[in-house]
């Protein structure tokens, strides 16, 4: 570990003196020092007082200050300004990184599935996680499912009923023929060799602290539904750490979105690329396809696509 996360770690646990982390780092007082001013310069305004050096009481939304207290095994890389975050994460893929959680208060060109567009003004929370995951390339769609899930319990955390539309959009409410107003946009995307995960890099956009002006028709943010902003350290802390519990337990992915969906029970219609299929969605498998049942009692598996509800849904197996 370098010693400025060192630090931080110490930091948790209350005071703690210069010479004390030297010693138990093993690094010189200097090292420590320039650590401590690495982090003041980060904006996390580290104290110095008698007992030693002292966390600042409200860390800000800079990378020390999402790592300070983050129970997830992630670096955190933050820009004020990216492109895109998920172009970042598979810039740093290529330089063998891994566990790192790329994170951006604004995208200049933010992306959406199919080349189509996200729009990232400054105030969302726009996050990609790069892992490694040992698992055959085909499994990658399970951890869009992951993200989902961690979605929709950081948004309910912070006080908003969301649910998940198949596969990555997370809504709110039911009205209208879409399913609800789009609070968060997920996209995947991954390199494999020999059939196994080489990188994955999954983006995660939330619409936080933004107003519906700013925001594309049939979209909504976190701001506008709880009618005040969110403290978006804690909101991407949270989010992390599910998304690594969730994406940590393969088994219980399924069940876990499942639990939060508001497409199954539901009649949909969904785009496929070639194909449209009109029917009842009945159950997710295994990585991430939905099973939808049409007219004549077919059953058809549904690996990608754009899925709309046809009709809001009063038993839809929400939680
Ligand atoms: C998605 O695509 O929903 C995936 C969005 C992923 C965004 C994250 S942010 C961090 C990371 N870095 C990136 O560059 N991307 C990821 P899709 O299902 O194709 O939905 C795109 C459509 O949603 C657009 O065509 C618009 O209609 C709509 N849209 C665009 N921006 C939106 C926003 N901020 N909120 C809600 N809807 C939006």
């Amino acid at each position: 570990m370098n010693t400025r996360r060192a630090l931080l770690t110490a930091l948790e646990d209350g005071p703690v003196s210069g010479p004390a982390l030297a010693d138990d780092l093993d690094v010189s007082r200097a090292a420590v020092w320039k650590a401590v001013e690495s982090l003041r310069a980060d904006g996390f305004a580290i104290e110095s007082t008698g007992d030693g050096y002292v966390a600042p009481s409200d860390p800000p939304y800079t990378a020390a200050g999402i790592a300070f207290g983050l129970e997830a095994p992630y670096r955190i890389e933050f820009h004020e300004s990216v492109d895109s975050t998920n172009a970042e994460a598979r810039g740093l893929a290529e330089t063998n990184e891994a566990d790192v959680a790329v994170i951006a208060d604004e995208q200049r060109g933010g992306r959406g599935r199919l080349g189509r567009k996200w729009s990232s003004p400054s105030g969302g929370v726009w996050l990609s996680v790069l892992t490694r995951p040992d698992v055959p390339t085909a499994h990658a769609p399970a951890f869009t499912l992951a993200a989902a899930v961690a979605a929709t319990d950081a948004c309910r955390e912070a006080g908003v009923d969301a649910h998940i539309k198949w596969p990555n959009d997370v809504l709110v409410g039911d009205e209208g023929t879409r399913g609800g107003r789009k609070l968060v946009g997920i996209l995947t995307e991954m390199e494999g060799e020999a059939d196994r995960v080489c990188w994955l890099v999954v983006g995660i956009g939330v619409n936080a602290n933004l107003d519906l002006e700013e925001l594309p028709a049939g979209a909504t943010s976190l701001r506008a539904e709880r009618d005040a902003g969110v403290d978006r350290r804690r909101f991407v802390q949270r989010l992390l750490e599910r998304y690594h519990a969730v994406a940590g337990s393969p088994d219980r992915i399924l069940d876990a979105w499942r639990e939060r969906a508001s497409t199954l029970g539901t009649r949909v219609k969904v785009e496929t690329g070639d194909d449209t299929i009109r029917g009842t969605a009945v159950d997710v498998a295994f990585p991430g396809a939905l099973v939808v049942r049409d007219d004549e009692g077919s059953r058809h598996r549904v690996h990608a696509g754009d899925c709309e509800h046809l009709r809001p849904t009063t038993d839809g197996g929400r939680s």
